[in-house]
């Protein structure tokens, strides 16, 4: 099979049923997204830029996501500024048919690329196995440089991801009431805050993920994981899209630095957030 066969026809849709849990819950579970042979691409691609042990820097001006608390960095598939592929089948794959038609499923209206990273969690590794905190992804809140919540992350397993790995916990923004609120955001109390959170019913069970398993969450869920304390690499990768009718607001966002002619109430532009 040639790569772009292999994209074709290793990405399935979501079904009815999927559809309505990520536009009830704000997120969704989607089990064998992926064939076995496009996680294979994915991640030999992946590897190809982070190395085998998932430390090698790629591109050391990319500081953007620089204080995360962990091995992380995007975009990987192309330039930020030019949109020029950077690595052929990550390329093929974010910009595909295939996940632009997932993406309209679980949004509703035709999306375009943003963005796509490495997120990396290394045992033992000292800066790039932190614990990440209840938030909500930039898009998803009032600072956000879309008009609306219009993102939504596909973060994949490329290899097995359990709890203790690092797989992610979800909740409904609509849950987060002053005083739950306090609770997210209290570093300290992390992570026997998700007790809590367990207690009060709000929270999405903690789940494994087998390579190949997607979760799909909306910019104003609130998401977090644990420090990965296997022995394992947490081999994550995410690709974000965003509703093709959404606006610049005119906030701050590291993806549209150096895109000067990007002016507020814009459409983003295509030649960098295609429309899939
Ligand atoms: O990968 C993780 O553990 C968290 C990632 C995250 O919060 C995000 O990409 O929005």
């Amino acid at each position: 099979m040639t790569f772009q066969e292999i994209i074709n026809h290793g990405i399935r849709t979501a079904t009815e049923e999927e559809v309505k849990l990520f536009s009830e819950n704000g997120w969704v579970l989607l089990r064998s997204l992926l064939s076995p042979e496009c996680v294979a691409l994915l991640k030999t691609s992946l590897v190809s830029k982070v190395g085998a042990n998932g430390l090698q820097t790629y591109h050391p001006a990319r500081t953007s996501m620089a204080g995360w608390g962990f091995n992380t960095y995007g975009p990987v598939a192309i330039d930020n500024q030019t949109g020029a592929s950077e690595e052929p089948y990550l390329h093929a794959f974010t910009h595909s048919r295939r996940i632009g038609y997932l993406g309209a499923q679980l949004m509703g209206s035709p999306v375009r690329y943003a963005l796509d990273q490495s997120l990396i969690k290394v045992p033992d590794a000292k800066g790039n196995n932190d614990h990440v905190y209840w938030h909500q992804d930039g898009p998803g809140t009032p600072s956000s440089p879309f008009d609306f919540d219009a993102q939504i992350k596909f973060w994949i397993a490329l290899a097995p991801i359990s709890p203790d790995c690092g797989s992610m916990r979800f909740v409904h923004p609509s849950n987060v009431t002053h005083q739950v609120r306090e609770v997210m955001c209290d570093r300290s109390a992390f992570p026997g805050s998700i007790n809590k959170l367990e207690s009060l019913g709000i929270v999405s069970p903690a789940i494994s993920l087998e390579a190949g398993d997607v979760t799909v969450h909306r910019g104003s869920t609130w998401h977090s994981s644990l420090r990965n304390t296997t022995n394992s690499i947490r081999w994550a990768y995410a690709v974000s899209v965003f509703a093709s009718s959404a606006r610049y607001t005119g906030n701050p966002w590291w993806v549209v630095n150096g895109l000067r002619q990007l002016r507020e109430g814009d459409l983003f532009p295509d030649f960098r957030f295609p429309i899939l």
